[in-house]
């Protein structure tokens, strides 16, 4: 419709594989999980999977580490299994999407296992080698998973370069035969049939010239300085022309360290880069590293709102509010309290699926999943935490209290733990020692309880997706905000030609009037999430918005 591409009228669901579902017993989620749950996807009606790197790995990042570009890791199982799932999805009309890693590789990978054999290697200029420097590493840049981005190796006695893990090394972008190998991965699996890529902080593959060290400030947000290297426009163009525009494909570009102002430099299609990026602003709203911050309503609104402006007349955006990288939705802006999780879940799907913007779900927030229980540090899993937990605990900078109070909130295995499916052991997830623990709540919040129940979360999220494709004003309307500080209610008009919709959502526990700014008037109710105990009256100016009340009116 509209003419639009279809990634622009797409909903996509994430899957995180390993906490999907297990078929095997072994306790880890796996491919042939997935196509045994397409019908429950296809029910709720995204149209779209992107399915977290499935390829062969070690394991050091949960695949995040990526050993064969062109293998199924065999946890996952193997690639008739991906045949077979890609196949079944098609059957249903539904596209994937794969995650393309390719700022750094697995250590295990056979180019990494060649290039750091000598200095001679033809394999050597794949990575980033250089000399220390007065004793130690060759700057100071510092990794995101703790310490140095540095790691010195014995075989020649240089450093390689890793922001994330040291069993993550950076590749080495300058180098074109490895630009020209991504291409042919991507070109790999665009010949099997996926429809595009989520691209791993892909601002990062171009580095600094001479690589300088970060200043003092710089060192606290490496991520402002390793985004910005002078090639990387040049290259993401290179890849378009070489390889995504021979291919009807959606790229979304995770754009850490990517400011407001620099966001159209990927997305504008005149430019023929990325589709569209995914902003951090939004989710990382109240953060500061690993510790929680306050965050209020203004301040959430006005990231919408940028995030909008960034998409202009030539670009478009992404709506999501979790990943596998950042705590539970209903924990981190709702209310997980039982009184409250249900609706406050419902309120904010209601505000990421009437984005203009393509959303992203996160498998279990259509369930309303919730923040893990955690109690120690030995209750997490991540490499990411092992490496704080060095850096700040055991230095002695941070008490292991502190940490683990913020930890307990910001931390990615929230996101991890595995799907709730039912309420039978371990939530229906696996028959044997999940990898990860369930969240022991599955008795209560689960997908056998929600899909039959018309109140449920789940199908407030199925009428939500209904409602948004029969509505082409919620896809490609204008977006206002009719109260950009009001600190209760987020008021805002998505409109297309004659077209006007009014979203209001009161993000309090209260009752809170509410009147429509000079000349609204409402029409009729498209879809609320139950909280209301009498419709308004077509004509009406003004709302009283029961607590976490979340209302799509047609004015
Ligand atoms: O994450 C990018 C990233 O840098 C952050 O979101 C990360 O989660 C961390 O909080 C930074 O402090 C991507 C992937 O989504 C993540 O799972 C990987 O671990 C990372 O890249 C490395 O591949
Ligand atoms: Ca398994």
């Amino acid at each position: 419709s509209h003419g639009a591409p279809w990634w622009k009228e797409a909903v996509v669901y994430q899957i995180y594989p390993r906490s999907f579902n297990d078929t095997n017993g072994d306790g880890i989620g796996d491919l042939n999980g997935i196509t045994a749950k397409l019908d429950y996807l296809k029910t709720l009606g995204v149209d779209t999977i992107w399915l977290s790197p499935h390829f062969d790995s070690p394991n050091a990042d949960n695949g995040y580490d990526i050993r064969d570009y062109r293998k199924v890791m065999s946890e996952f199982g193997n690639m008739d299994d991906f045949d077979r799932m890609l196949a079944e999805m098609k059957r249903r009309g539904m596209r994937l999407i794969i995650d393309l890693v390719v700022n750094h590789s697995s250590d295990e990978h056979q180019w990494f296992v060649e290039s750091r054999k000598s200095k001679d290697n033809p394999y050597r200029d794949y990575y980033i080698w250089r000399d220390g420097k007065n004793g130690g590493a060759p700057n100071n840049y510092p990794s995101f998973f703790g310490g140095s981005a540095w790691e010195k190796d014995e075989a020649t006695g240089q450093y390689y370069l890793h922001y994330f893990a040291k069993k993550q090394p950076d590749l080495n972008w300058e180098n074109p035969k490895v630009r020209n190998e991504v291409y042919d991965v991507m070109r790999f699996w665009l010949d099997k049939g996926v429809s595009g890529f989520r691209m791993d902080v892909i601002p990062f593959i171009s580095k600094q010239d001479g690589l300088p060290d970060l200043s003092p400030e710089n060192l606290a947000h490496p991520e402002f300085v390793y985004a910005n290297g002078p090639r990387v426009h040049q290259y993401l163009q290179e890849m378009n022309r070489e390889v995504l525009s021979h291919y009807d494909a959606l790229t979304v570009g995770e754009a850490f360290g990517i400011t407001f102002e620099q966001a159209p430099l990927f997305t504008d299609a005149r430019r023929r880069e990325l589709d569209m990026i995914f902003h951090f602003d939004l989710v990382r709203l109240d953060r500061d590293g690993w510790r929680k911050k306050d965050w209020t309503l203004p301040e959430l609104k006005a990231a919408y709102a940028q995030i909008d402006r960034t998409g202009g007349s030539h670009g478009w955006n992404t709506s999501f509010l979790t990943n596998h990288d950042n705590p539970r939705t209903v924990s981190h802006f709702g209310d997980d309290s039982p009184k409250w999780r249900a609706i406050s879940a419902k309120a904010l799907a209601t505000m990421m699926l009437t984005q203009r913007a393509t959303p992203f779900l996160y498998q279990g927030d259509e369930l309303g999943m919730t923040n893990y229980p955690f109690r120690g540090i030995e209750d997490y899993d991540d490499v990411e935490v092992k490496g704080q937990w060095h850096d700040f605990v055991e230095s002695g900078k941070v008490s292991a209290e502190e940490y683990l109070s913020h930890l307990r909130q910001t931390s990615r295995d929230n996101a991890r733990t595995p799907m709730q499916w039912s309420a039978a052991a371990n939530g229906g997830f696996t028959t044997g020692k999940p990898w990860l623990a369930v969240n022991p709540n599955y008795v209560q919040i689960n997908a056998a309880s929600q899909v039959d129940e018309s109140g449920s979360i789940y199908n407030h999220y199925r009428r939500l997706m209904e409602v948004r494709r029969q509505t082409p004003a919620l896809i490609h309307g204008e977006f206002r905000d009719l109260d950009p500080t009001n600190p209760k209610v987020f008021a805002y008009t998505r409109t297309l030609d004659d077209k006007r919709y009014l979203v209001l959502i009161n993000f309090t526990h209260e009752t809170v009037a509410y009147d429509l700014p000079e000349g609204l008037k409402i029409a009729t109710t498209l879809l609320d999430n139950g909280a209301v105990q009498q419709q308004v009256l077509p004509g009406a100016t003004g709302v009283s918005l029961q607590p976490w009340q979340a209302t799509i009116y047609e004015l």
